[in-house]
């Protein structure tokens, strides 16, 4: 379908589409077997200038908003999500610094996030912090010239592979969601480490390690803002950052369903081509629908982010939802056409299964959105 997109949006199309093809597909199961992080194809990437696209130009980025870096992460995502999330992860961490950081905070980091001289990093989750955000323990203490971090994040994506992470942490414990501040910490700096790497089931190429703060000190203007906006920071952070898991999902399925069709083609049962019976191309009709839908969905959210940054609380969670179930139900049904190959590890849809999950889970379960979106629907309804 034509979305009509600007000259310049079809050109990120087209610059991610031929990364995927030929840097990240090539290179994908390999990755996934070895666990290995793709430090090369991120280089070629930086090369592409990807890493500015949603920094604005005063920053030395592209100046792309929402819609620019849905499209790239859905050919990004077609390629390998483990891949696209390496990428993702990137910009989520660099996103605080842009809503909320000083112009100096700014002037320092962003230029760097966007040459890729700096990979970025997002910590917020903890062992007992995952979808109830405002239940973090990891706590930063002024002292002097210094802020004193104590704490542990986990499942960190792109940990020990960033050169930066923008950290949430409580500064007055009395105060509830206006009691965490945001501060960004260095690789470098001292009293910080990281756990070992995670075992997962899927996006095995990307990093997921803790992060270990013990009496990590940085300096007083690494905070991001003001003291007490980290809570509501984060919030806007992952308005902004969700449309992005999104466009994963939309890039993992279209990618699940060329697998499908091709196959569906090419395989002969009862001597035929598998696709002239209903039963496979009834399955095939319904998984091209609901991710075209999907896309009609994203692209319309993404684009009214263009143009408004505020109110997005809903959409942003309708795009999550919608486009990363529709991708797990694809990638299930893509192995179910492909039936015993789909199976085996020789053929990418059993990857493609294992790494949708995630997007189910990751910047805030499917269950959370469907939270996010029914209070704002709670709220909407009172004002009428
Ligand atoms: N934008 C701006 N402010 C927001 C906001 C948003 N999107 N969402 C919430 N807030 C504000 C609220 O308005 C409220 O402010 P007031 O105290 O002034 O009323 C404050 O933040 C607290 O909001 P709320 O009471 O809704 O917070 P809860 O503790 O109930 O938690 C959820 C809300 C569940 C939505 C939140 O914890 C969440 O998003 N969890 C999932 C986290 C996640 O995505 N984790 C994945 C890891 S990060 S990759």
């Amino acid at each position: 379908m034509d979305y009509f997109l600007t000259e310049e949006q079809q050109m990120i199309v087209d610059v991610t589409r031929q990364i995927a093809d030929e840097k990240i597909i090539p290179k994908r199961a390999e990755l996934d077997e070895k666990e290995e992080f793709p430090t090369d194809i991120l280089k070629a990437m930086a090369q592409a200038d990807l890493f500015g696209i949603f920094i604005p130009q005063e920053y030395g980025g592209y100046g792309g908003g929402c819609l620019e870096v849905v499209l790239a992460l859905e050919q990004l995502g077609r390629g390998c999500v483990a891949v696209a999330t390496s990428y993702a992860a990137s910009a989520l961490g660099a996103y605080p610094i842009l809503l909320a950081g000083s112009e100096e905070m700014k002037q320092h980091y962003l230029p760097k996030v966007a040459s890729s001289e700096y990979r970025s990093a997002f910590a917020l989750t903890e062992a007992n912090a995952g979808s109830d955000a405002g239940g973090i323990q990891t706590t930063a203490i002024l002292d002097g010239d210094e802020w004193i971090i104590n704490g542990t994040k986990q499942w960190i994506t792109n940990a020990g592979e960033a050169d930066i992470y923008t950290v949430v942490a409580i500064t007055d414990r009395t105060k509830g969601p206006r009691g965490a501040s945001l501060f960004v910490v260095e690789a470098t700096d001292r009293g910080f480490s990281y756990g070992p790497k995670e075992k997962k089931m899927g996006i095995r190429a990307s990093s997921t390690r803790e992060l270990i703060f013990k009496d990590c000190r940085i300096p007083k203007n690494r905070l991001v803002g003001k003291v007490g906006i980290g809570f509501i920071t984060v919030m806007k952070t992952l308005d902004l950052s969700r449309p992005g898991i999104a466009a994963l999902g939309l890039g993992l399925a279209q990618a699940a369903l060329d697998e499908a069709v091709v196959y569906a083609k090419q395989r002969v049962q009862f001597g035929k081509p598998i696709i002239s019976f209903q039963a496979i191309a009834h399955m095939l009709a319904d998984m091209a629908t609901e991710l075209e839908a999907a896309r009609a969905l994203v692209y319309a959210v993404a684009k009214h982010i263009n143009h408004h940054k505020e109110g997005i609380s809903k959409i942003s969670s309708m795009c999550k939802v919608f486009a990363t179930d529709m991708a797990m139900k694809v990638t299930t049904d893509a192995v179910q056409v492909l039936a015993g190959y789909g199976y085996m590890r020789d053929y990418p849809v059993e990857k493609m299964m294992r790494d949708a999950k995630i997007l189910q889970i990751y910047e805030g379960t499917n269950q959370i959105q469907r939270n996010v979106i029914g209070q704002e629907l709670n709220k909407e309804y009172n004002r009428n």
